[in-house]
């Protein structure tokens, strides 16, 4: 590989959510699905995670940024700034403005999900994102949290990976509420992108300057027999639902079927982005199977890869890195790599993983795509929904019942690449991983 330099000021981070790193998050439906061990893979609850909310925040980004990182992407954990309907937590707030403030003076540019994944109890009883009445809510909720942070948050994710969570907490059982109904999840997808609106419009009418974006979760799909017409066709399929259908809502304004039933033009939705932000894992090769029914009769065929253990993030492929960034670069807006990475018990298959990604990352940018940052998933291991802890994510090693924490070489080589601006092939050979 060449060396590779990225342009000045890009943006090299991590990112986190609330509920997989704060702990003690007692008040969200996630908290009480884990109450029930069956739920989470190994068992494990989120419990104390990362012990943020207590104070180990500020250790790890303060180390964040000694590792040269000049950026980290969190979330707002909405059940704690608002834990009743209308009542808000001035604790909870003043607690994130420490962090923000802190970020700050670490030159730790924020990036600020306003709602990542876990939902209030009080909104859970009202049906969750099903429940049109959510949307305003959402929208008043979001309203505050930019009166109360917005002069610290120069970047704004309003929801993060909407059809992700419409199909498997709506669609699926894997996630609370875990109504198993193909119909709920189309509903709650469209409540998503319009509580996406809503929350994009009143962070500009509170933050001007803002710049506002919605985050998608993109697996690269490719048909397992490029020759087949049947495998291509639930290929199409399965992307139209998981992304086609959210990118025509932004561009156009136009929710299509089957988020509705006809056609429907919602100006609130109409290129409310000012950037998007792609969180790319891996591929899935599909393959048409009468018997997929909840997949869109599309099974995820495993082919010869690294991946042994799960197919849950798809197979390894940086290619599809590049094609998502030049696909999403012809909404013309900035783009962010707002997640990225591999589990990996070992640390073994991460570092190629990075090397492979960022330099793919790279060359979508050569071909044209405005991207402005990377930020990798995630800084430390943390819980991982459904999975658990079983799935560590982390450039850090986090122990959960000891709270050590130990920088691991894909970390050493993350923050190479980001003292560097890029990756120097001589620095790396350095590092007892190229040893
Ligand atoms: O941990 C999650 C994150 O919450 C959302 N995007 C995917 C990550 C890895 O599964």
């Amino acid at each position: 590989m060449n060396d590779i330099f990225f342009p000045a000021g890009f943006l090299w981070g991590t990112a986190t959510s609330s509920h997989q790193v704060e702990g003690g998050n007692q008040n969200n439906d996630w908290w009480e699905w884990e109450q029930s061990p069956r739920h989470i893979r190994d068992g494990l609850p989120a419990a104390a995670a990362c012990g943020w909310w207590e104070g180990k925040a500020e250790q790890d980004l303060t180390y964040a940024a000694e590792l040269g990182q000049n950026a980290h992407r969190l979330s707002l954990e909405w059940s704690r700034l608002e834990p009743m309907p209308g009542v808000y937590d001035k604790a909870a707030f003043a607690r994130y403005r420490k962090l923000l403030e802190l970020m700050h003076k670490l030159k730790l540019t924020a990036m600020v999900t306003v709602y990542h994944f876990t939902l209030p109890l009080w909104a859970t009883k009202m049906g969750g994102w099903t429940n049109p009445a959510l949307v305003g809510q959402f929208r008043q909720f979001t309203h505050e949290c930019a009166k109360q942070l917005g002069d610290l948050v120069p970047l704004w994710c309003t929801i993060n990976e909407p059809a992700v969570l419409a199909y498997l907490a709506y669609a699926g059982t894997v996630w609370p509420p875990g109504h198993g109904s193909i119909p709920q999840g189309f509903c709650a997808l469209r409540q998503l992108l319009l509580a996406h609106a809503a929350a994009y419009h009143a962070l500009h009418q509170v933050c001007g300057k803002a710049q506002v974006g919605l985050v998608l979760n993109m697996p690269w799909l490719e048909p397992a027999r490029p020759a087949s017409i049947l495998d291509t066709a639930v290929t199409k399929a399965q992307d139209w639902l998981l992304t086609g259908v959210i990118l025509h809502a932004l561009k156009s304004g136009w929710l299509m079927p089957p988020l509705t039933f006809f056609p429907c033009h919602t100006p609130s939705v109409y290129r409310s982005f000012d950037f998007l932000g792609l969180n790319y894992y891996g591929r899935y090769a599909v393959r048409f199977d009468l018997k997929a029914v909840s997949l869109m009769f599309g099974n995820h065929v495993q082919e010869p890869s690294v991946r042994t253990e799960s197919s849950d993030w798809g197979q390894i492929a940086p290619r599809g890195i590049y094609h998502q960034l030049l696909r999403l670069s012809r909404l013309d807006v900035p783009l962010y790599v707002t997640e990225n990475g591999v589990y990996d018990n070992t640390d073994t298959v991460r570092p190629k993983y990075l090397l492979d990604h960022i330099a793919a990352v790279h060359r979508a940018m050569s071909a044209g795509a405005d991207v402005r940052g990377y930020f990798h998933w995630s800084l430390l291991d943390n819980f991982e929904w459904a999975q658990g802890w079983s799935t560590p994510f982390g450039l850090i090693q986090l122990n959960p019942q000891t709270q050590e924490r130990k920088l691991k070489a894909s970390g050493e080589l993350y923050s190479r690449i980001c003292k560097a601006n890029g990756i120097i092939n001589n620095s790396l050979d350095k590092l007892s991983i190229f040893q």
